[in-house]
């Protein structure tokens, strides 16, 4: 039954037993226990070319990469399927969806029964964070899917050394995941954080079926965080090294399509000449108190899943160069001659391509070549401004936190929190505008705490709670700060360029932390005044910047009374000190 050289060795009897019982449940012809080699990469990619779902593309141009197609019906995490399951619903709370967890391995014991008959079990043993790390968790997952296989060989630490840190114990996190029939009633995403364990059926897309990343990273994480006292975020994490050497660095949560990748790829602009911004990770921060009482981060992943569309060399040349080998592309457009495209990477796509779903594509087509959600999975050893510090296993100290929204109106370009209070406030009442794209209504804004609302495994006034409770255990809190590189003007333009131009406000961000920059109050918040910014060579206006960073007390008072509306959606589990932080912004508005 056991595939002969590709095995991870393991006496670890509770993992054999596990391994045991769930394929007694789903029934596979044969068990592989993978070790994350490159031979047994090049295995499964040949299976995938013969398959049928996986190309190879042109090795002048893009050596090592691949480009995969998945079902049409299967492109996307699915919010609706995906539940929380904890012995009450009052624990998962209210914006998480609820099943108990017997009625849920109940009902997905019975689809998963025989799942994986005719199919290979792979078994994928991983490792998330820097071995060595007391931050680093270790999980197995349980697959049919080769392709979850060679996605997860670059998203995680995979192989021996998840054996190694896990040793002889029990510790480990349970994934379990078949494609089943793909069948979109069939689909669901189960969490049970009490029993360490993730249960993944009917889907075959990254954010359902990479376990180690928003399940386990962020979903049980989350919950394993409030238990042992730490923090997994929603978070990039960027050190900025000025040209004397100094290296502060920041965590920073966007919610989705808020350019959270770019922003961890920050190439600074010509003004800020022998600044260089590291990356430590794109997507999610794990966070400890360190013995010095300051913060300290950890990248738990080792690759990025990014989306393609969008993606090019002013947007981030430092993800093209990422993702230029060894990637795995998911969803995009193919030319003859085996290269990429997708919208937004230039104006000028080939005459003909193979759109995403495998049919001719001609250039003037109204179809869009790539899936909007097509993705890149790239080893983040690629990145040229990769920090050196990314497997350090105590991680690097963070100096500043900055929470940023999509707003047409009313946030400023960047606001500092009076204190930690006023700061867990203001990720508390993260707000992202919607796009016409999304909803067909644009400009509603929707709440998403902290970037949050999909991955919090448990209830969000506890996860408040446990931010709230954390200052206590800092002796040097990071400093936390709001942003919104998206303000228009009255016309509908953007007041700020962004992009490459953001290393302005990260600097004011960063002295602020260190404790050298001036600013400015205001009701709100402290914002810095126009000569605390570096405007040199921009062209923008001293009025554009002062919009951007306007205080409006009208739009506050509004903002003030939707945060209020937004705070009652989790009552009774809503800590005080925020509704009493809200009522006291609006007494300070006057
Ligand atoms: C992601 C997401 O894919 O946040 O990172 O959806
Ligand atoms: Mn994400």
């Amino acid at each position: 039954m056991h595939d002969h050289d590709t095995e991870v060795v393991t006496t670890n009897r509770h993992v054999l037993a596990w391994v045991g019982e769930m394929a007694e449940l789903t029934k596979p012809d044969r068990i592989v226990w993978c070790d994350g080699s490159e031979s047994e990469q090049r295995r499964l990619q040949a299976l995938g070319e013969a398959e049928g779902w996986l190309r190879a593309l042109n090795p002048k141009k893009l050596p090592g990469c691949f480009a995969a197609r998945s079902n049409p019906n299967d492109v996307a995490r699915v919010e609706h399927l995906t539940f929380i399951c904890t012995p009450t619903k009052e624990e998962a709370g209210p914006t998480n969806n609820w099943m108990a967890p017997d009625q849920a391995y109940a009902k997905l014991r019975a689809l998963y029964d025989g799942a994986m008959a005719g199919r290979t079990m792979y078994v994928v043993p991983y490792l998330m964070g820097p071995p060595g790390s007391p931050l680093a968790k270790v999980g197995i997952e349980l697959t049919d899917s080769p392709y979850v296989v060679l996605n997860m060989r670059i998203m995680a630490r995979m192989g021996q050394v998840a054996m190694d840190q896990l040793g002889d114990g029990d510790g480990f996190n349970r994934g379990l995941h078949s494609m089943s029939d793909l069948s979109a009633e069939r689909r669901f995403i189960c969490h049970f954080p009490q029993d360490n364990t993730i249960w993944s059926i009917g889907s075959n897309y990254g954010g359902n079926v990479l376990l180690g990343k928003k399940c386990l990273a962020l979903r049980i994480g989350s919950y394993l965080a409030r238990q042992e006292g730490w923090f997994a975020e929603h978070m990039l994490i960027l050190g900025a090294e000025s040209p004397e050497g100094e290296t502060t660095y920041v965590a920073a949560a966007f919610p989705s399509a808020c350019g959270k990748t770019n922003f961890a790829m920050l190439i600074p602009p010509e003004r800020y000449n022998g600044w260089k911004i590291w990356t430590v990770g794109d997507d999610i921060a794990w966070m400890r108190v360190g013995e010095d009482g300051r913060l300290w981060a950890v990248n738990p992943e080792n690759g990025y899943f990014g989306v393609a569309p969008g993606t090019n060399f002013n947007s981030n040349a430092n993800a093209m160069k990422t993702i230029a080998k060894d990637t795995l592309y998911t969803n995009v457009a193919v030319s003859d001659d085996g290269d990429v495209w997708w919208e937004g990477l230039d104006n000028e796509p080939p005459e003909n391509l193979t759109d995403w779903q495998g049919r001719p594509w001609k250039k003037g087509s109204p179809d869009k070549a790539a899936h909007p959600n097509s993705r890149f999975t790239a080893p983040m050893t690629n990145n040229p401004f990769l920090s050196p510090f990314v497997n350090e296993p105590r991680g690097v100290p963070i100096s500043a936190i900055i929470f940023g929204g999509r707003r047409a109106t009313t946030v400023p370009l960047i606001l500092e929190s009076f204190n930690w209070t006023h700061g867990v406030y203001m990720g508390a009442t993260l707000g992202s505008e919607t796009t016409a794209a999304a909803t067909g209504q644009v400009g509603i804004v929707r709440r998403d705490p902290m970037a949050m609302l999909p991955f919090c495994g448990y209830n969000m006034g506890d996860y408040f709670a446990h931010w709230l409770r954390m200052q206590g255990e800092l002796r040097f809190p990071p400093k936390i700060f709001m942003s919104n590189w998206f303000r228009k003007d009255e016309s509908g333009k953007f007041l700020w360029p962004g992009y490459g131009e953001n290393m302005r406000v990260l600097k004011w961000v960063i002295d602020r932390a260190r404790g050298r920059a001036t600013r400015r109050e205001t009701p709100l918040g402290f914002i810095p005044r126009l000569s605390d910014l570096d405007l040199v060579g921009l062209d923008v206006t001293p009025e554009q910047v002062e919009h951007a960073l306007r205080v409006d007390r009208d739009e506050w008072r509004a903002e003030l009374e939707s945060a209020g509306t937004f705070f009652e959606t989790l009552a009774p589990r809503l800590p005080k000190a925020l509704e009493m932080q809200r009522q006291l912004l609006l007494a300070q508005l006057g």
